[in-house]
């Protein structure tokens, strides 16, 4: 795959692109090896205070669907801790139905350094976001934020001002920021899930019809969001 160099415009100043690193994509047998990587965190189930079991239905359900659209790229869900319910409901239920368990797997980490301290290379990655696209907050927002220093805010405002419930915007990350110099993150895509937490903004009140909906729509756009930078 090309990749040419991208500079985007900004204000008169160019901003250099956090660029995937060449890799041969062909292994000896002459079949194709495997592609980018997305790593996402569970969407909506801790700060959101989504229902796990709902959740891992829909994770697995949407990462079947997308199964072979895919092509050679792969999905990964992460969270911090061996104990992550999320992480075991979903592994329990992508068995069950016999999803490839080299093109969508878990794994124990902390999204931010995937590569640095799990060896794992995944050039694009999923925050839980709010609606504002503010940095801060708590969770994997503050965390990915945190990681990708200041350049992260500037360009997703030059990509979007603001969230609906549901909606992913697609980032690429300066070649300044450690996420991408670090960690190989060439991009990161913000998603904003259904919000049953009565102290955060859009509560759906236990609206699980609603909820599971915006959910689905979410792992939706943020799938489609990956297959277009991967392909
Ligand atoms: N690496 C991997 N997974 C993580 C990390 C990390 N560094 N940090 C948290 N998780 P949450 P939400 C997991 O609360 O429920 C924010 O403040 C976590 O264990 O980050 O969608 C935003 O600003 C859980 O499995 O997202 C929003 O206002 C998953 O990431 C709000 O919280 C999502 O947890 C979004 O709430």
């Amino acid at each position: 795959k090309e990749t040419a160099s991208s500079l985007s415009h900004t204000a008169g100043e160019e901003v250099k692109r956090c660029q995937e690193p060449r890799v041969d994509s062909v292994n000896l047998n002459g079949s194709s090896s495997y592609g980018p990587i997305l790593a996402f965190p569970s969407i909506s189930t801790a700060d959101f205070q989504f229902n796990n079991e709902k959740a891992s239905d829909i994770i697995v359900e949407k990462v079947e669907e997308f199964m072979d659209k895919l092509g050679n790229s792969r999905l990964v869900l992460v969270d911090l801790t061996r104990g992550s319910k999320i992480l075991s409901l979903v592994r329990a239920k992508a068995a069950q139905k016999n999803i490839n368990p080299k093109k969508f797997f878990t794994f124990v980490g902390d999204i931010t350094r995937l590569y640095s301290e799990g060896g794992l290379r995944c050039t694009v990655i999923a925050n839980a976001a709010n609606w504002r696209l503010k940095p801060g907050g708590g969770g994997v927002n503050a965390a990915i934020f945190n990681a990708a220093g200041p350049g992260l805010e500037v360009a997703t405002k030059e990509q979007a001002k603001s969230l609906v419930p549901g909606s992913a915007v697609v980032v690429p990350l300066p070649s300044t920021s450690p996420l991408c110099s670090r960690e190989g993150v060439t991009h990161v895509i913000h998603v904003l899930g259904p919000n049953m937490n009565p102290h955060r903004p859009n509560c759906l009140d236990g609206d699980y019809v609603k909820g599971c909906q915006i959910l689905q729509k979410a792992y939706t756009s943020l799938f489609e969001g990956f297959i277009s930078v991967a392909m």
